[in-house]
């Protein structure tokens, strides 16, 4: 019996910790929807938001939508990114959903967070509550992620 199990334990062990990081660094790559938008959801956490990065094209309109799985801390949703044409501070109250729209004007890497801070506390950015935003050029090698 002993002999039989633990090379399957050591085998799901093993697996366990190959794919599990690998998988949560994955940035998402947005694809277009039929009408051209590209679209994405977040769940907005303490402290975190999931998926944290993300890959947009240049000049497509992006819609996030964010949804808050807390229930009582209030987050938002920041991006201070002019050289891309992005500038967002929305709120995202406690158990709601909120949905931001842009559409980046240049290709580049903006962090966006949340700039909640009770007091003399950590802010939420500090606390782990950040991603990012990475917009690539138009026309990227489609061979590419075909060959995936
Ligand atoms: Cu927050």
């Amino acid at each position: 019996m002993h002999n039989v199990l633990k090379p399957w334990i050591l085998f799901v062990l093993l697996s366990w910790v190959i794919i599990a990081p690998a998988d949560s660094a994955e940035p998402l790559v947005l694809k277009p929807s039929e009408n051209g938008i590209l679209r994405a959801e977040l769940a907005v956490d303490s402290y975190s938001y999931t998926p944290a990065d993300l890959i947009v094209t240049v000049d497509h309109p992006v819609e996030l939508t964010l949804k808050s799985v807390t229930v009582i801390v209030p987050h938002n949703f920041v991006i201070k990114a002019p050289e891309l044409g992005v500038e967002i501070n929305q709120n995202v109250p406690a158990g709601k959903t909120v949905t931001v729209r842009f559409t980046p004007t240049h290709p580049g890497k903006a962090k966006f967070y949340c700039d909640k801070k009770l007091l003399f506390f950590k802010s939420h950015e500090e606390k782990g509550m950040k991603g990012t935003l990475e917009v690539k050029e138009k026309e990227v090698k489609e061979k590419e992620v075909k060959e995936k």
